[in-house]
């Protein structure tokens, strides 16, 4: 049999050995689904606390029960080490480590490199490699390739295989999750995308095969920047709606009517997360080396990298028409997560709406129940999370609504707040939220 069909053979009997490199939101969920299906798993991160949670059985991921790491552990199906060199021992290894930008706007590619460094320490023959990663399309084969394989005398799709398989992992989503979420496969080569498909069908419901490694990391980029791209378009169209006098939710809800034909998005105080605001990015900075100017993206992230500054101007204006400067009045900002209902706070419009009020003399408190404490990673501040919030909520000049959180009590807030400005029209689902004269709305 040739190698190809020796490793198919070991991944279709579950025989093969699994090492999963980087265990956070997209690893460790992977981990527990290729384990669950029956594979000896061996999750692989440097972070010795991560390590050391995981060899007691236990998760940190919120989406992954401990339960399912104890059960996996105590069978003997998973192990976690920070030691690369396991890797000798593996047949299929899957790469699921961060793809951030750097302060520059340009893709931040070390932990990519740092990760393949170490694997092409351990590379041999009968082994399939798959990048989870977001990245630019050409990643896999321009980087990947040349260093686990042609580095080591491998020849790809003979000797070993690799492939990319964008993550679809969205925290805390519970209808859709890493086993029923379709996963999009692509091959450096045929044989790559024969092997790597035969590998996940082993454990997730569907994979969606295409036909190069390519087409796969660029799936994933058009599903973020469709996504990135409309908010774009619903933020403009809400300073539109402002100057023509128009209620942009109102005008965004009729057209939400129509049941074919419009995905509806709504306006907010700017783009948050991890994935929307960065994975485009990654595809209009690999366009400029081919002197393509990707005006869509760049358009796009400038209308939503402007939101932040946009809600202080529609605040200032509030509090101008109520006889107050913005410089000395006080402003509460609910929600610093970037999204409701979670407590990740990372890219999120709430720290540049807060540093924007600071630098014009307002005095800011914020309240977020699932955050104590934010940083401003450049400009430094720090702040803690107001302990009493209908105090602050009466005591506060603005009270403004930056992450629609469902725990808030919107009713009792419009109650007892002077002023209030709402970026993600959460009031509307208070009795007296919609029109009360206390409101503004983006
Ligand atoms: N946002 C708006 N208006 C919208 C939708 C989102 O302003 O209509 C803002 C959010 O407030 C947030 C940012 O955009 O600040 C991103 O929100 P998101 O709903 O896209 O959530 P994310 O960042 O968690 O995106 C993830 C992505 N998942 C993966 O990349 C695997 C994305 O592809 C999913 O579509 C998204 O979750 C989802 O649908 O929840």
């Amino acid at each position: 049999m040739s190698i190809k069909e020796t490793l198919i053979e070991k991944l279709k009997n579950k025989n093969a050995r699994i090492a999963i490199l980087g265990l956070g939101y997209v690893g460790l969920p992977l981990a527990v689904v290729f384990g669950e299906a029956g594979f000896h798993v061996t999750g692989v991160d440097p972070d010795k606390r991560k390590i050391a949670a995981l060899v007691e059985g236990r998760s940190y991921i919120p989406d992954v029960k401990t339960e399912a790491v104890e059960k996996l552990v105590k069978a003997g199906r998973f192990n976690a080490t920070t030691d690369f060199s396991v890797l000798k021992d593996m047949d299929a290894v899957s790469i699921c480590v961060p793809t951030p930008l750097r302060q520059t706007g340009d893709p931040d590619m070390s932990f990519i490199i740092s990760a393949m460094d170490e694997l092409a320490k351990y590379m041999h023959k009968g082994m399939v490699v798959v990048l989870e990663s977001t990245t630019y399309p050409g990643t896999t084969r321009e980087l990947l390739l040349p260093k686990l394989g042609v580095d080591n005398g491998l020849k790809a799709g003979e000797d070993w295989f690799l492939a990319f398989s964008p993550e679809r992992v969205d925290p805390g989503r519970e209808d859709f999750t890493t086993i029923n979420t379709p996963k999009v496969m692509g091959g450096i080569t045929e044989a790559c995308g024969e092997v790597a498909t035969a590998w996940y069908e082993g454990a997730v419901n569907i994979v969606h095969q295409v036909s190069t490694a390519e087409a796969a990391e660029m799936s994933k980029l058009l599903e973020n920047t469709f996504r990135m791209i409309n908010i774009g378009l619903v933020n403009e169209l809400a300073i539109m709606c402002e100057r023509l006098g128009v209620d942009v939710w109102e005008v965004i809800d009729a057209a939400a009517s129509k049941p074919f034909g419009f995905m509806k998005f709504t306006p907010g105080p700017g783009l948050g997360g991890h994935c929307i605001p960065i994975d485009p990015l990654y595809l209009s900075w690999k366009m400029k080396s081919f002197n393509y100017n990707a005006r869509f993206i760049e358009l796009a992230s400038e209308i939503n990298t402007n939101m932040p500054r946009y809600v202080v101007s529609r605040i200032m204006e509030g509090l101008n028409e109520r006889g107050k400067p913005l410089k000395g009045s006080k402003a509460l900002v609910l929600g610093a997560a970037y999204k409701p209902d979670i407590d990740d706070v990372r890219e999120s419009p709430s720290l540049d709406v807060i540093g924007l009020l600071r630098q014009k003399g307002a005095l800011v408190e914020y309240h977020d129940p699932y955050i104590p404490n934010i940083h401003h990673e450049y400009d430094g501040w720090k702040m803690d999370s107001v302990k009493d919030l209908m105090k602050a909520v009466k005591e506060a000049d603005v009270v403004i609504i930056i992450t629609n959180h469902k725990v808030y009590d919107y009713e009792a807030i419009i109650e007892n707040a002077k002023f209030i400005f709402d970026s993600r029209n959460a009031t509307r689902f208070a009795k007296s939220g919609k029109n009360h004269e206390k409101v503004e709305r983006l």
